[in-house]
């Protein structure tokens, strides 16, 4: 599906050539048709003579309504460029052809109109005229057809042109992040909010959420239509209506855009590579104040000029907008610069919300470079230098399709500078930044708690302020390194041991044999301090019950293999079976069976403990 604008000075006979072409007046609105003026944007859309079907956005020529025009030339494939040709080339008719080439428009023709109203040889004229207007542009040598709406000539030919020019313009790429810049907001009784834009960069469905941005509106697809038809879904490059559930209308505008839910971050400032027009009349300066347009959005904004002080008409440069207001817009869309009398420029957007740039910053100008002409990996690796991504994310990120973004993120992983998993793409510098972040933590944890063996992960986790993901893929990565070791719930340093004192080990070693003395009832008093009795737990020496009595190792092994025996034996066991069978007192009796309910070792039923 493909959207065809027309652009032209005012009163040149867009309005009517479209009427001519589709029999659907695009002049909507009470006043255009009294004026015999085109204010806002209209639309309408036509079956081809090869079967394909355009929609068509048709645009005011009036100067003062020039801010419509841009908000309907964002989503446009293929531009008709009407000339009149009792007028010839006017002011609009340069300064939409300048934002055409601003947009980068793929495709256009251009429609001599009302040549009934003059003889052949002025055509010729005119048409010399419009060739001197076209040189430079992106539409020098377009075809140009003569075309007249009363009395009707030239239309078929019109037709066909633009079929033979569409055959050559890209198909819609479709990045799985639909975005629709909204251009019309409005009721319909019974139905609620119903919003109509260009629908780009990936398909739309019926009953799915979407968030409206700025503003950060949810609402519910309630219903698609195509051309006043009803659809179930809607592809990318379709001019669409789309009825909102959920939402209100007077929190809706022009210039806000339906995509999915948390797709569109606002954007407060973008990089931009900028081009002035080459019938710019002042110099622009740095600072300057300007409208910034993209799509169907608007705001006004100062413009930093990154690498010189001026920009001449023709010249390019890098520049960072300063944005008055939120705008959704993302990297490689494009956008127009304007001050209250001129389209001064535009170019597209390479970053949104930036760092503030130093100025005639030579590695900030080669980081735009690269974001501008890098191949994918390159900018893979630039998009990850501020951390890890979901894998998904990155067809929309770089503004590539899906299948790019692969073979993109297999390159960069080929050479070991990202490292992919479980769906998240990390920049290998910064899992070795964060490794190093990991270990002073552990080092600090194990120099305060001296007994220990290793930190307990959550404890690592949560002063890394980690979610879990990525913090499972830091801890692989370390262990990959060779610079840690996973010890159960610990982590430690590779091959870290507890050093004990002396007087520690002699403390042990007391204690341990006084355990094994008391066999099935151990002493309780004189318990050594809980981080070296933590430290004999982590050394699988004593099994701590938690209930005040410490059993030795071997000797609660034992205990557990007999409590089994029994139990296989008999089906059950009872507090007062374990305090006979081990010769006991009902203290530890209980105190053991808790260990082994809490063990998941047997289970409690009534007084009874089976096997789990
Ligand atoms: N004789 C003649 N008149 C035409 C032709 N096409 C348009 N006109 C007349 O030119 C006038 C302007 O036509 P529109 O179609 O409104 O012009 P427009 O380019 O849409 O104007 P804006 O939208 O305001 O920029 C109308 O009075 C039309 O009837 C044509 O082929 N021949
Ligand atoms: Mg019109």
């Amino acid at each position: 599906m493909y959207v065809i604008g027309t652009a032209g000075h005012v009163d040149h006979g867009k309005s009517t050539l479209v009427q001519a072409l589709t029999g659907i007046d695009p002049d909507r609105l009470r006043e255009e048709k009294e004026r015999g003026l085109t204010i806002d944007l209209g639309f309408a859309w036509l079956q081809l003579p090869s079967g394909r079907e355009v929609s068509i956005v048709d645009v005011p020529g009036h100067e003062r309504f020039i801010k419509n025009m841009l908000a309907g030339a964002g989503g446009v494939d293929l531009a008709l460029l009407v000339v009149a040709a009792d007028e010839g080339p006017m002011p609009q008719t340069r300064e939409h052809l300048a934002i055409l080439d601003l947009l980068d428009t793929k495709g256009g023709i251009v429609v001599l109109t009302k040549c009934d109203l003059v003889e052949d040889d002025y055509l010729d004229l005119v048409e010399a005229e419009v060739d001197d207007a076209l040189a430079g542009s992106r539409l020098a040598g377009a075809p140009k057809v003569r075309t007249s709406a009363t009395p009707r000539a030239g239309l078929d030919e019109l037709l066909a042109t633009l079929d033979r020019e569409l055959e050559k313009t890209p198909r819609k790429r479709d990045l799985g992040r639909p975005r629709l810049p909204i251009d019309r907001a409005f009721t319909i009784q019974g139905f609620g909010v119903v919003v109509t834009g260009t629908l780009v960069d990936g398909a739309l469905q019926v009953g799915q959420e979407v968030e409206l941005q700025p503003g950060r509106l949810r609402a519910r697809v309630r219903g698609l239509q195509r051309h006043r038809s009803k659809v179930d879904r809607l592809d990318p490059g379709t001019r669409a209506a789309v009825n909102l559930s959920g939402i209100h209308v007077e929190d809706v505008r022009r210039g806000m855009v339906v995509a999915t839910p948390g797709a569109i971050t606002p954007a407060h400032a973008v990089d931009v590579r900028l081009r002035a027009t080459r019938i710019l009349t002042h110099p622009l300066a740095h600072d300057a104040g300007i409208t910034f347009l993209s799509a169907t959005s608007e705001s006004e904004g100062k413009l930093r000029l990154l690498d010189r002080d001026e920009l001449r008409p023709g010249e390019e440069c890098w520049a960072q907008v300063v944005l008055q207001d939120p705008v959704a817009v993302v990297a490689a869309d494009h956008c127009i610069v304007r001050t209250p009398n001129e389209t001064v420029g535009g170019g597209l957007i390479v970053a949104v919300n930036p760092r503030r740039h130093r100025r005639n910053h030579p590695a900030t100008l080669d980081a735009l470079a690269r974001l501008l002409e890098g191949t994918p990996a390159d900018r893979l690796i630039d998009l990850l230098l501020s951390g890890p991504i979901p894998s998904q994310d990155v067809p929309a990120r770089l503004g590539v399709e899906p299948a790019d973004a692969t073979a993109a993120i297999a390159e960069a992983s080929r050479d070991g500078r990202i490292h992919e998993a479980s769906a998240v793409l990390y920049p290998t510098a910064w899992l070795d930044a964060m490794l190093a972040r990991l270990e002073a933590v552990l080092s600090s944890f194990l120099e305060a708690n001296a007994l220990r063996s290793g930190v307990p992960r959550e404890h690592v986790r949560s002063a890394l302020r980690l979610d879990p993901a990525v913090f499972t893929t830091l801890v692989a990565h370390g262990v990959a390194r060779g610079t840690i070791e996973e010890r159960s719930a610990y982590l430690a340093p590779a091959g870290y041991r507890v050093t004990v004192s002396s007087a520690q080990q002699h403390a042990i070693d007391g204690f341990l044999a006084a355990l094994r003395d008391g066999r099935f009832s151990p002493p309780t008093e004189g318990l050594p301090p809980p981080e070296l009795l933590t430290y004999l737990v982590e050394q699988g020496l004593v099994e701590d019950t938690g209930a005040g009595v410490v059993f030795d190792r071997q000797i609660f092994d034992e205990m557990v293999q007999r409590v089994r025996e029994h139990i296989e034996a008999n089906g059950s066991i009872t507090l007062a079976g374990v305090r006979d069978l081990f010769g006991t007192s009902r203290k530890y009796a209980q105190a053991f069976l808790e260990r082994l309910d809490a063990l998941r070792i047997t289970r409690r039923v009534g007084d009874e403990r089976v096997l789990r």
